[in-house]
């Protein structure tokens, strides 16, 4: 079988015979084993493996629809708090059990798209306690909205279709550490977004250890960031290398200080766009969908941001993600050169740099569609139970075809920004396979980890948390 970029070199040198002489010319035809080199697009080696980890999953709570998350709220009451993407917020408590009542239900307020019944990336898709929710009770959601239209985003979803991502804040009354319910009538939006596409909404918000919230957003949706469409729908460069659009990035904003009149969140004037060209929310950019990022801000991190970058037709890919960082895409996918009109070929060259000639910054990991579909973010792990996790990032895969419930658990060695190890995670006794989607993972206040899975990829599916334990 040929290499893509064997294949590739052959399609752009129009060399009929190439094919058949491949295997005696392939050094110079292809320079596939060529390690890349940032100037053009030849990929390096498929991120090394190294050795399996043992672990066992403990199972917590099932019967949760779609549970794309778990936090916690840093407030000493070791309550977990799970986020179903049909809308609701369930607090699993000190003692893992599931209550009854949510802590907050958007889809009971209305306020929530209609999710398709067969697959979906819109809904209830992030939650971020503030740091201070312990005396304060503030925390933000970020969801799917039915379409606002004030940022006239042009629409092209017709029956899945283009919504406006919401971040919201409410409120917990009385004593946030005892008070199991939210106020449901606090919602104060902060920020909006009108999505052209169903699908890429990122969805991950965090407070950072500087005590900004972050908020991840996909490139709009559709593929190839709009640039096979005609006339292409995310405009001429896409969305993803287009700065002065929120798409395709990680924001930074304070919600702490008094904002302009009008304004509910205030920049951060050290971001890195403030005062020049590019939207002053960013904080990083060339991103698809990053629907999970996180710090490594437990005890002994480094408050590394690292983003797992879900990718299209080839490669899923690890970011750590540094300020006015540009992650390449729809110019690259993982190390590869993307190109929109073939995608499953990369392009034998492409651009190093971005449309001000900054760099394009390679990822930590990658991993090819031939381990999994899509990537899906978890945590640096610094807790107790599994010693052979410790600082290393667990993070996943949502499942290897749309038909089968067949997430994957991985973690990498983090030395260094690149060239990270992968390691795949065996859920003992018996190197069981996961058996579901995977859909999120999740970190208590003591930094130990869980894993979100439903039986079936539809909204509304059986839901299960599971604490990544020792074997
Ligand atoms: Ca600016
Ligand atoms: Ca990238």
């Amino acid at each position: 079988m040929l290499s893509d970029s064997a294949r590739t070199w052959c399609r752009v040198l129009n060399l009929s015979l190439c094919a058949a002489l491949l295997l005696l010319i392939l050094p110079t035809c292809g320079g596939a084993t060529t390690p890349n080199t940032d100037v053009e697009g030849d990929p390096p080696p498929p991120t090394p493996t190294a050795d399996d980890i043992d672990i066992a999953l403990q199972p917590l709570a099932m019967g949760i629809p779609s549970p794309v998350m778990l936090t916690h709220a840093g407030d000493g009451s070791g309550r977990k708090f799970v986020v179903s993407q049909t809308g609701q917020i369930w607090v699993l408590n000190a003692i893992n059990q599931l209550l009854a009542q949510p802590f907050l239900d958007l889809q009971g307020l209305g306020v929530l798209v209609t999710l398709d019944g067969f697959f979906d990336e819109r809904g209830l898709l992030g939650l971020a306690f503030h740091p201070d929710f312990a005396t304060n009770g503030r925390f933000f959601v970020r969801y799917s909205a039915p379409r606002v239209g004030v940022q006239g985003e042009p629409c092209f979803g017709t029956t899945r279709g283009c919504h406006t991502s919401v971040v919201s804040e409410f409120m917990v009354q009385g004593d946030p550490t005892t008070n199991n319910v939210a106020d449901p009538q606090s919602e104060r939006v902060i920020f909006t977004l009108d999505q052209p596409q169903f699908n890429h909404d990122g969805g991950h918000i965090a407070f950072g250890p500087d005590g900004y919230l972050y908020i991840a957003l996909g490139d709009g949706g559709g593929a190839h960031d709009g640039l096979a469409d005609n006339p292409p729908s995310h405009g001429p460069i896409g969305h993803g290398q287009d700065k002065n659009t929120l798409f395709g990035a990680i924001l930074r904003i304070d919600v702490d200080t008094a904002p302009p009149m009008g304004q509910q969140y205030v920049v951060p004037q050290d971001n890195p766009f403030v005062g020049v060209a590019g939207a002053d929310e960013i904080w990083a950019y060339g991103l698809r969908n990053p629907y999970r990022f996180s710090f490594d801000d437990m005890q002994g991190g480094t408050n590394q941001l690292i983003c797992a970058d879900v990718g299209q037709n080839l490669w899923e890919e690890v970011d750590v993600i540094v300020k006015g960082g540009n992650y390449g895409w729809v110019t690259r996918e993982g190390f590869d050169c993307f190109d929109p009109l073939n995608p499953d070929t990369p392009l034998a060259n492409c651009p190093a740099t971005g449309p001000d000639g900054e760099p394009l910054l390679d990822p930590a990991l990658v991993y090819g569609h031939d381990v999994g579909l899509a990537i899906v973010g978890g945590h640096v792990y610094r807790g107790q139970s599994v010693p052979e996790l410790v600082g290393k990032y667990v993070f996943g895969d949502w499942s290897t075809s749309f038909g089968d419930a067949d997430g994957q658990m991985f973690a990498a060695d983090i030395d260094g920004p690149t060239a990270w190890m992968r390691r795949d995670l065996q859920i003992q006794p018996g190197n069981q396979s996961f058996g579901r989607v995977l859909l999120g993972f999740g970190i208590d206040e003591g930094g130990e980890l869980y894993v979100l899975g439903s039986t079936v990829s539809a909204p509304g599916g059986n839901g299960e948390v599971f604490r990544i334990v020792a074997p």
